[in-house]
């Protein structure tokens, strides 16, 4: 396992209902390290470059009008297999089937508003980290509890 940056994205839903905080919360409580954090509106063209993999899906006029229907909340976070593990906390796609415990599994039970969005390989998160961040609006920097998050011997 690799250290790894991820994008994660507190969809128009999960802002609206005031569930920033508390999905946040999850991510540090896990011991992820947050390393780039800003509100943002998407526009129709960061939302059609985001979701390019989905253009032909008939969902993808919906997915698009939904994310740039109302401001997000945007974030790098960062740790050990953080790809995998944020995906493993989001859930499966949609509320209505996501597992309890999960993200979407507590908090959702629509089958499009799903309220996170995280990148599901290293390459995505790179290319996604680029789309939504400007250089220097996602840091470097040690993270302070890091030798009781990990075991350095084995893990870092
Ligand atoms: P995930 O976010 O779980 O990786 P993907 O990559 O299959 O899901 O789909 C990307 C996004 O497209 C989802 N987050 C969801 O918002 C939307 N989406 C996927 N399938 C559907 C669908 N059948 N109807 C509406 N929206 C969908």
């Amino acid at each position: 396992m690799t250290m790894e940056t991820t994008l994660l994205i507190v969809k128009p839903d999960g802002v609206q209902r005031g569930l920033v905080g508390r999905i946040l919360q999850r991510f540090e409580d896990k011991g992820l390290q947050l390393a780039g954090l800003k509100m943002m509106h998407i526009t129709e063209d960061l939302a059609h470059r985001h979701y390019a993999a989905h253009k032909e899906k008939p969902f993808f006029a919906g997915l698009v009008r939904f994310m740039t229907s109302s401001p997000v909340v945007v974030m790098a976070v960062r740790g050990v297999g953080a790809i995998e593990i944020c995906r493993k906390m989001m859930g499966a796609t949609f509320g209505s089937r996501a597992e309890p415990g999960t993200i979407r599994g507590d908090f959702g039970v629509s089958n499009s508003f799903n309220l996170i969005h995280g990148s599901d390989s290293p390459e995505a998160a790179s290319q996604e980290i680029e789309l939504f961040f400007a250089k220097g609006e996602v840091f470097d920097f040690p993270q302070g509890n890091l030798e009781w998050i990990y075991d350095a011997a084995e893990e870092l």
